[in-house]
């Protein structure tokens, strides 16, 4: 067999695999067949209505779904406005730059319009992030649904996310301790070539790097000083994470190649010998990132996901009923 032949047959593999693992969820893909037929085109059509208006949403919709998953799992906690008795994850200072709230907002009552108190704010996040990403040209994919919103959205959660410092090994034990493999690791970073970073979450690269290094070693030079260029202008101005911010692709890994990477923890995943294979790999066949890409994003999608008591179906995406 040739290689594309082998890389296809595998793919079958893991596509009969992953529905053996899904049977065992109280997720279905066809959950809300009956009592919402109509919600993906609806969450579709106000994602591609929002991302034409200005196409750097997708990034913020992707992210959000991430931050939501991660803690507590995908219970819609991340979209839960604080109160005055609770400050909620949204304002945790280092995440403020999450966007696209607007979005699921109108998506949610669009939705209650059609088949009300039916659709977990949860699902909706999912199901943006899922469109966020082929609207920019990435895979599509089914994801299961069925997920509860939860009632907890704490500031202090939030010191469970990944920060932007952590190198390989601390990344991969942050993930495996989430269930993740380290290709799912590496095909989850791949989330960055959508989007951008703030010169708060870089700098560190820029200046006494290390007892050894004033600026961290593995960037590229002429990309180091376009950094700082970029840092001139305050914590708050960004730089793309990629060289195609607003495309789904697999540049964010060639870029890692030649120590473009913008956060440390991007670049750390070529330095490491365990995960540089398979950056290389992503680097060198888009068809196998997007396929280890859906497949990971549809488990990150079942991280801690509530079960009917466990959860509400939220009226209002930003607060529990
Ligand atoms: C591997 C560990 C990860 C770390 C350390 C990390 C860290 C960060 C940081 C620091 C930023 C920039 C925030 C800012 O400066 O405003 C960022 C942006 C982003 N992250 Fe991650 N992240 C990780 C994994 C992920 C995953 C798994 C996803 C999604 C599946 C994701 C999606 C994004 C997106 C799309 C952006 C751009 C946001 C925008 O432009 O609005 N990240 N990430
Ligand atoms: C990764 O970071 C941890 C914790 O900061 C440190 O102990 C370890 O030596 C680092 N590993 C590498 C390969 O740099
Ligand atoms: C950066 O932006 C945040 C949130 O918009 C704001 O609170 C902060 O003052 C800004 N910092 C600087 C240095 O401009
Ligand atoms: C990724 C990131 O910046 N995470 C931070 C979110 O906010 C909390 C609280 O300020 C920090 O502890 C995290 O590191």
């Amino acid at each position: 067999m040739v290689p594309s032949q082998v890389v296809k047959l595998l793919m079958l593999i893991e596509v009969l695999m992953s529905g053996v693992r899904l049977g065992v969820d109280a997720l279905s893909m066809n959950y809300y067949a009956l009592s919402c037929p109509l919600v993906e085109p609806i969450v579709k059509n106000v994602v591609n209505q929002a991302l034409s208006q200005d196409p750097t949403l997708a990034a913020g919709l992707l992210r959000m779904h991430f931050h939501d998953c991660f803690i507590q799992g995908c219970d819609g906690s991340v979209l839960i406005d604080s109160t005055k008795d609770n400050t909620a994850e949204k304002d945790s200072p280092a995440n403020l730059s999450l966007r696209g709230y607007e979005i699921i907002d109108q998506a949610k009552q669009m939705i209650e319009n059609q088949c009300p108190g039916v659709v977990s704010c949860a699902d909706i996040l999912a199901l943006a992030a899922r469109d966020a990403v082929f609207f920019s040209g990435g895979p599509v994919y089914d994801i299961p649904k069925g997920r509860k919103d939860g009632r907890r959205s704490k500031i202090e959660d939030t010191i469970n996310l990944p920060a932007p410092t952590l190198n390989t090994t601390a990344l991969v034990k942050m993930f495996g301790q989430h269930g993740f493999s380290v290709r799912e690791l590496v095909a989850l970073s791949g989330a960055h070539t959508l989007g951008a970073a703030r010169c708060s979450s870089f700098k560190h690269r820029l200046s006494h790097f290390d007892s050894t290094h004033d600026v961290d070693p593995n960037l590229d030079s002429n990309f180091a000083k376009t950094m700082s260029r970029t840092c001139s202008q305050g914590d708050n101005a960004s730089m793309p994470l990629d060289p195609t911010r607003n495309s789904f692709d697999n540049a964010y890994f060639n870029a890692l190649r030649r120590g473009m990477g913008l956060l440390f923890s991007d670049q750390s995943l070529f330095a490491d010998r365990q995960t540089r294979r398979i950056v290389n790999a992503f680097a060198m066949n888009q068809a196998m990132f997007f396929f280890n890409f859906q497949q990971a994003m549809v488990n990150m999608g079942l991280l801690d996901v509530k079960e009917d008591d466990e959860g509400e179906i939220r009226l209002d995406c930003h607060s529990v009923n």
